[in-house]
């Protein structure tokens, strides 16, 4: 998509279009070359027009010849122009390049043309295109999200508890929540639903990580300044993850951006923590809170774990929260990796031989519970799918064993063998790579 490029030029400088023209071909561009596309008995003059008019890019080659030529390229020129009016003034669409020392028509004077004479010129020229055709996909991007977060089936009934600890704003109007994202390093995004275990998930991750070296700390920056709320999650993140007490029990402490830095101090990623009622809160026509959608659309490399647990919930409601995902799957980047994680696999022993999770087995009643996301999630790449069968890595995880205190006021915890934050670490860094 947004390939589409027409070459406008003077019939003496067909060498330099052809030459431009294999370029392109050779980069993924559907170019436009009257020589090489015009048909026997084709109409040219329709032809010509409607390619121009269909094509995404402009390429006018500049020459003494064509720029002093009265008829047809001056047409072309005058019609690209045209088009152009209709363009952002920051898009690009028509690339002037000149060949010769010809002065540049007065028009055309504001674009940024190309030396053909520099050795790197065709480079340049490409880049520009693939510049402005990411801009284009990422545009269609944002459509496909909404459009499919209106395709939700509003027939679906299904409630999941909202957590009353966190602050007005939260709960009442998420499109209100501001966050800012100032750091390139990728971005690991726990999706999950309320009490699906993702806090817990962290703070267990984040003890392994700090044995080993690294340093886990709370993004000050990714909530505005006037958030006391935030700022006491920032301040008491040590504490909680130290706490032998989980981390619900102890209340506000569910929406967080963290950052996770090497021994030499080097940002390895960031990892968001954030109420899962954002993600799936079984309201109908469900979309996104304006804030998650703005993270899907940063530019940060995004590691989606997507959590899921063995018998959770009903049918329906597994069902709808699989259908959350899975419209994810058109706005997932292709550089963005996806990590499945089964998460408090500690409850179902009968999967466990010698203290061991029986990972093969999670993954396949999982799949049968969960299965639109293994279907929809096929890796579709004919050489990698005969290793991996899926475009996620399926991992199983414990944060640790929770018990209740009698009066259900508090549970304890006691964190999990280290095999469940190394595997889970493991599967962040081969993402990251
Ligand atoms: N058995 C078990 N329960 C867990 C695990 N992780 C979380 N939980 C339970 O789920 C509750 C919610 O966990 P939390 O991490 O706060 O969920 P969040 O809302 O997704 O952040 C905890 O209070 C625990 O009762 C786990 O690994 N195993
Ligand atoms: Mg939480």
């Amino acid at each position: 998509m947004y390939n589409k490029v027409f070459i406008s030029y003077a019939k003496e400088d067909y060498e330099t279009a052809k030459k431009i023209y294999d370029f392109l071909l050779g980069r993924d561009y559907d170019v436009w070359l009257d020589k090489e596309k015009l048909l026997p008995g084709q109409d040219w003059n329709t032809e010509i027009m409607q390619n121009l008019k269909k094509s995404d890019f402009v390429i006018l080659l500049l020459s003494n010849i064509s720029v002093a030529k009265r008829g047809y390229v001056q047409r072309e020129f005058k019609l690209a122009l045209d088009y152009c009016e209709e363009k952002l003034d920051t898009d690009i669409y028509v690339i002037p390049c000149k060949i010769d020392n010809c002065e540049v028509p007065e028009k055309l004077c504001k674009y940024q043309w190309a030396e053909l004479k520099d050795k790197n010129s065709f480079d340049l020229i490409s880049n520009s295109l693939n510049i402005q055709r990411q801009k284009y996909e990422q545009i269609i991007r944002t459509k496909t999200i909404k459009k499919i977060d209106l395709e939700f089936d509003s027939e679906e009934k299904y409630s999941v508890s909202i957590d009353n600890n966190l602050p007005v704003e939260i709960i009442s109007d998420p499109n209100k929540i501001n966050v800012s994202i100032v750091n390139p390093a990728p971005i690991v995004i726990l999706f999950g639903t309320q009490c699906s275990g993702k806090t817990m998930a962290i703070i267990r991750l984040t003890r392994y990580l700090e044995m080993n070296g690294y340093t886990v700390e709370p993004d000050r920056v990714f909530r505005s300044s006037h958030d006391k709320y935030y700022e006491t999650v920032c301040d008491r993140f040590d504490e909680e993850v130290d706490s032998d007490k989980a981390a619900v029990a102890g209340g506000n402490f569910d929406f967080m951006l963290l950052h996770v830095y090497d021994e030499v101090g080097r940002m390895i990623c960031q990892i968001l923590d954030a109420p899962g009622g954002h993600y799936f809160d079984g309201k109908k026509n469900a979309t996104f809170p304006s804030y998650i959608n703005e993270i899907i659309y940063t530019e940060n490399q995004k590691i989606w774990i997507f959590l899921v647990e063995l018998n959770w919930g009903d049918m329906q409601t597994r069902l709808a929260y699989t259908k959350r995902i899975v419209k994810l799957r058109r706005v997932i980047s292709p550089k963005d990796r996806i990590i499945l994680m089964c998460n408090k696999v500690d409850i179902h022993y009968q999967f466990f031989n010698s203290g061991i999770p029986d990972v093969k087995s999670f993954c396949e009643n999982i799949k049968n519970q969960y299965y639109h996301i293994f279907g929809n999630f096929k890796n579709r790449n004919s050489t990698t799918k005969l290793f991996s069968p899926y475009r996620f890595d399926f991992i199983v995880f414990s944060a640790g064993l929770f018990n209740k205190c009698t009066d259900n006021s508090l549970e304890y915890y006691c964190q999990s063998h280290d095999r469940y934050p190394a595997t889970l670490w493991k599967a962040i860094l081969k993402a990251i790579k």
